[in-house]
């Protein structure tokens, strides 16, 4: 199954229904049926093209199956990495993004399962996880649904399946992988960069995001980008001494014929850096010795020569250090394995070396939480101690991933203000606005009220950064769309949409907040109206099969309240016309008795303000046809489909 969909919170705010409607004209595109590319079923008793990863064996069976009679079966694996494996290089086409499903059981016990793709380029191997680590077992079906996007040229490309320790057998059935086009950017709205000078306003983008539409996205309306993987340690020096820029030439390079500035992100951090930089020369986990310390802080210099040469003046800003703070430490230091080896030393070490090898470049110390007052202050007596003592900091950066109800717009001029008297610049470098305000809660999709208020916050916090002209000498925010957001993994997985752009790269309201605030309204919203059940039937239905699969799908229902009275809870009800049955249902609670089905709304989706919606989802099977439902009916009277 897809990671379970948690718990929506009630609303705290209600919107007026005319600030809807204005925001929904200019709101997300509805998504249309998704293209499919691949399907195997397993039904005509071959192994439809899959093969092994080395020696172990790869048969049809019908042993188990998802659905119908027929699955795949892996024995005789030897290693976890074993499993079965497609080649998808006919399929896959660069720059578009894929989303592939695949079923898989195991024969016997517990383990964990991934979905990865292995390309191949000038004969070296890459893996690129698709779905990480999903609890699986022999007891029952896991979907793993992950979503690709190639972006470099391949000589091979092949889709796996493995496990993370045990080698039993495993099964897998009813794989998919389908994309949904995205549209023709929007030329004829403002650009960005245009309407927001005051600083060059950028993007963080990975691969594939110079490609196609995505590329003509980032030039119409950035002026700066960062590449948010390909210039971490992990992307530039895999192995000692062994520089690679694969990943990060070709961004840079976009920018550099685009006449973009370029953020270096980063040259220090504790994640993504390869084990063997905190490997002694003794083969063991390196501690805090003198031998440890010299041969760290000399792989610390030789990495960031290398690279800031490697980009010479074209890299105009280093992210030297990154998230170095530890508010709760009475030293506000992280004891990341950097600190334990070398402690403070590697920061000194880091800015010294940067500005010897990047003189011309603005030499940054960045971190997330930097408006929270306690994380605040600890940072601010780190860039107090080391400019007094003479350590080359230029810069404060400030991630600022948000969410639509923190922080406020107080304490994030607080946090701008606290860095004033060090005479430091200050950049906004990693912003996002997710539509969640606590891990329990998922939406199946963005709802109206979520994109109105991540609006308002966009808006107001562009409107602060616009008065620091002069102070803050960038903002970027952490992608270019929300079809790839980390947000969509972080804190759990489910779908946010922190950005300016939608899924299909159409301009949000949040996009309207910062460019056009008239466009979104004036209020921040008003109370709840409070109210019984439906009193009239004043509501519409919009049914959506958002994925399908030999045997099995996914819908999306939501339930829009188009009257004038709030309702308290809701039931829809329909008939499936062709025999489908409900399997799992997510944000309310179904019953089904035959083609009969009724839902009613969960402890958190009852209360539906005039003019918005609530929204359920769930897991099907179908088999012959899966036509939508003809008519619904809300607490026992007709509701009219969208
Ligand atoms: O966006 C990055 C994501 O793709 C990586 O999986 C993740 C984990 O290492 O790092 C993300 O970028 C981080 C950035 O480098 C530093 N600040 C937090 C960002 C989000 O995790």
């Amino acid at each position: 199954m897809r990671a379970p969909l948690r718990t929506i919170l009630s609303l705290a705010i209600a919107l007026p229904a005319a600030t809807v409607a204005m925001m929904t004209t200019a709101s997300a595109a509805e998504e249309p049926a998704p293209t499919t590319v691949l399907t195997n079923d397993f039904e005509d008793g071959t192994t439809q093209g899959w093969t092994g990863r080395a020696a172990e064996r790869v048969t049809h069976t019908t042993t188990v199956a998802h659905g119908g009679t027929g699955s795949l079966a892996v024995t005789g694996r030897t290693a976890s990495w074993q499993g079965p494996s497609l080649d998808v290089r006919a399929e896959f086409v660069q720059g578009t993004s894929y989303t592939i499903s695949v079923w898989v059981r195991l024969a016997e016990g517990s383990d964990n399962a991934r979905l990865s793709v292995e390309r191949r380029t000038g004969g070296v191997a890459s893996y690129d996880q698709v779905v990480g680590d999903t609890a699986v077992d022999s007891g029952r079906w896991v979907n793993l649904t992950g979503r690709y996007t190639l972006a470099t040229d391949v000589e091979s490309l092949r889709l796996y399946v493995e496990t993370s320790s045990t080698t039993g057998d495993l099964f897998i059935d009813d794989v998919a992988a389908s994309y949904v086009p995205v549209l023709p950017i929007q030329t004829d709205i403002p650009s960005l960069k245009d309407v927001v000078d005051e600083f060059p306003v950028g993007a963080a983008i990975t691969g594939a995001e110079i490609l196609t539409e995505h590329g003509q996205l980032l030039g119409k309306h950035f002026a700066s980008v960062t590449p948010g993987n390909a210039l971490k340690w992990d992307a530039t020096e895999p192995a000692e001494g062994a520089f690679s820029y694969a990943q990060a030439d070709p961004l840079v390079n976009f920018a550099k014929a685009h006449g973009m500035a370029v953020r270096g992100h980063t040259l220090v951090w504790h994640n993504q850096t390869p084990a063997w930089v905190f490997t002694g020369a003794d083969g063991e986990p390196m501690t805090a010795t003198a031998g440890d310390k010299a041969l760290l802080l000399g792989r610390l210099e030789n990495h960031i020569r290398e690279v800031a040469a490697h980009y010479g003046t074209t890299i105009g800003v280093w992210d030297v250090v990154n998230e170095v703070v530890d508010e709760n430490q009475t030293d506000g230091l992280r004891r990341s394995t950097w600190y334990t080896v070398a402690g403070l030393d590697y920061i000194r070490t880091a800015f010294r070396v940067a500005r010897e090898a990047a003189p011309h470049a603005k030499l940054f110390i960045n971190d997330y939480n930097t408006n929270v007052p306690a994380k605040r202050d600890k940072l601010y007596a780190l860039v107090a101690q080391l400019k007094a003592e003479g350590v080359p900091i230029d810069g404060v950066g400030h991630q600022m991933h948000v969410n639509v109800s923190w922080p406020t717009v107080a304490e994030t001029r607080a946090m701008l203000d606290k860095f004033l008297p060090l005479d430091v610049e200050q950049q906004i470098t990693e912003m996002d606005v997710s539509i969640y305000t606590g891990e329990g809660e998922s939406f199946p999709a963005p709802p109206a009220d979520r994109l109105l208020q991540q609006a308002y916050m966009y808006r107001d916090m562009v409107a602060l950064f616009r008065q620091y002209e002069g102070e803050i000498t960038s903002v970027t925010l952490w992608g270019l769309a929300d079809d790839n957001t980390w947000l969509d993994t972080f804190p759990v997985t489910r779908k946010d949409a922190p950005l300016l752009f939608d899924t299909r790269l159409q301009a949000k309201p949040a996009y309207w907040g910062v460019v056009d605030p008239s466009r979104i309204g004036a209020t921040t919203g008003s109370p709840t109206p409070t109210g019984g059940a439906p009193a009239t039937t004043a509501c519409s239905v919009t049914y959506r099969i958002t994925g399908s699969w030999q045997g099995g799908f996914q819908a999306d229902v939501r339930v829009t309240n188009t009257g004038t009275t709030a309702w308290t809870s809701w039931s829809l009800g329909w008939q499936f016309g062709a025999g489908q049955q409900i399997a799992q249902l997510w944000n309310g609670s179904a019953a089904q008795s035959g083609t009969a089905v009724t839902v009613a709304n969960a402890a958190w989706n009852g209360s539906v303000a005039p003019g918005a919606s609530a929204s359920f989802g769930f897991l099907g099977s179908w088999t012959g046809t899966n036509p939508a439902p003809a008519s619904f009916s809300l607490s026992g009277t007709a509701c009219a489909a969208a």
